[in-house]
């Protein structure tokens, strides 16, 4: 007889960062969960699977994962958006950690067993200066990866991107997001420099990555690639805006560096045209924001047939759920380029424990049966839901800019 979904419950948390986890129970014992966390808008995605979702699994058979990736999907009518998709995600894979226990496999064995023994990742290195970054990148190397995001401060600016000013707290509660300011001229002097001094100290063989964070005009990311290629970048992530497709195709033209784009991304629709005209080497999409596994998978085989590799995003807001999901998908997808991975604060390890691991610079995925990933819903309500918002930023004169 078939088993049935008897439980869905979302359990928010906020162990140094907020996450939102959905767990299935089924009749017959089994348990799965999926992340459904959207930095920023993270109660938006909880509201949607309680208040919409949830009712609608309860006595459905959970082996029939594509079959509910469907109906959620079409069967809402207003199809796709971030909060869809990453709810739609969040059944999605807590549905092949079912079914994954429920053969007593490792999840890659379902996906169609292992391309590889474990996966390329790279970590962040941020400085306030060049100084400074460039000791970040010591610091990691020494932990031990080869691949780094290196990032450092603009002359000028209050802040490196996505880095916290000394002394501001990462998870105080907040009602309103912090404010960064952009000068792009500065930026595009100071990012060439980075990197030579990177090279000059590193050498030419670590794998060195840079992430523009949609600032940048189709000509002004021609400058910075051209401007970067003499330092052989594994890619230069987000230098246009990801929705600007006709950008990306004159960007395409005008330089040689690799590059990457796509965890905005929700569905395989923002991508197709990036991917079949090959105007990108690496998609970044990831499980959570685009649909789960499912849909992932489509997204990764498209990218497949035009020469597109993975680059998933795993940015310490993509909960360890997400990182084991990816890891079990990196190990079985033939096209897998690297997998980001920028660690969880210390307080997310009692709340969640996980079988994937970092050794030598490589993830690997582990071998326990579904995705390796569990929560432990006591010490999650240790920590309550903080509203946190992601950072905004504006030129100097005030103008909103893209963060
Ligand atoms: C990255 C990202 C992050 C995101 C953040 C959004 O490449 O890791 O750009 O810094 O901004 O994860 O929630
Ligand atoms: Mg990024």
């Amino acid at each position: 007889m078939a088993d049935r979904i008897t439980a869905a419950r979302v359990i928010v948390t906020s162990p140094g960062q907020n996450y939102v986890t959905l767990k299935l129970e089924t009749a017959s014992g089994l348990s799965g969960i999926g992340d459904a966390t959207l930095n920023g808008r993270e109660l938006a995605v909880a509201s949607y699977l309680e208040d919409h979702i949830v009712p609608m699994l309860i006595g459905r058979d959970p082996a029939r994962i594509e079959d509910t990736w469907q109906y959620l999907y079409k069967g809402a009518y207003w199809r796709r958006g971030p909060v869809t998709m990453t709810a739609i995600a969040a059944v999605d894979v807590a549905l092949w950690d079912i079914k994954a226990k429920a053969a007593g496999m490792p999840l890659y064995q379902l996906l169609g067993g292992a391309s590889r023994e474990h996966m390329l990742c790279y970590t962040h290195a941020d400085g306030t200066d060049i100084a400074h970054a460039l000791e970040a990148v010591e610091t990691k190397r020494q932990r031990g990866f080869r691949a780094i995001r290196v990032q450092a401060g603009v002359p000028g600016l209050k802040r490196i991107y996505g880095v916290h000013a000394p002394g501001e707290s990462h998870d105080a509660p907040q009602d309103a997001p912090s404010e960064g300011d952009w000068d792009t001229p500065a930026y595009l002097r100071l990012a060439p420099q980075l990197f030579a001094a990177v090279r000059d100290r590193f050498g030419p063989e670590l794998t060195v990555l840079h992430d523009a964070h949609h600032r940048l005009s189709p000509n002004e990311a021609a400058q910075l690639g051209r401007s970067l290629e003499p330092y052989g970048l594994f890619w230069l992530e987000d230098s246009v805006p990801a929705e600007d497709q006709a950008a990306w195709r004159r960007l395409r033209q005008m330089t040689t560096t690799p590059l990457a784009v796509g965890e905005v991304f929700n569905s395989i629709w923002d991508a197709q045209t990036l991917i079949t005209e090959r105007l990108i080497d690496y998609i970044r999409s990831t499980i959570v924001h685009a649909g789960g596994i499912t849909h992932v998978r489509r997204i990764a085989d498209l990218a497949a047939l035009h020469n597109v590799r993975t680059g998933f995003h795993g940015a310490a807001d993509i909960s360890p759920v997400t990182m084991g999901a990816a890891l079990h998908f990196g190990r079985w997808v033939p096209n897998f380029g690297i997998q980001e991975y920028a660690a969880h604060p210390a307080q997310a390890s009692e709340v969640f424990t996980w079988d994937w691991s970092f050794a030598d610079g490589y993830l690997h995925s582990g071998e326990a049966p579904g995705h390796g990933v569990t929560i432990d819903e006591t010490a999650a309500a240790r920590y309550p839901y903080k509203r946190r918002y992601l950072d905004v930023n504006r030129l100097k004169d005030g103008t909103m800019w893209d963060w």
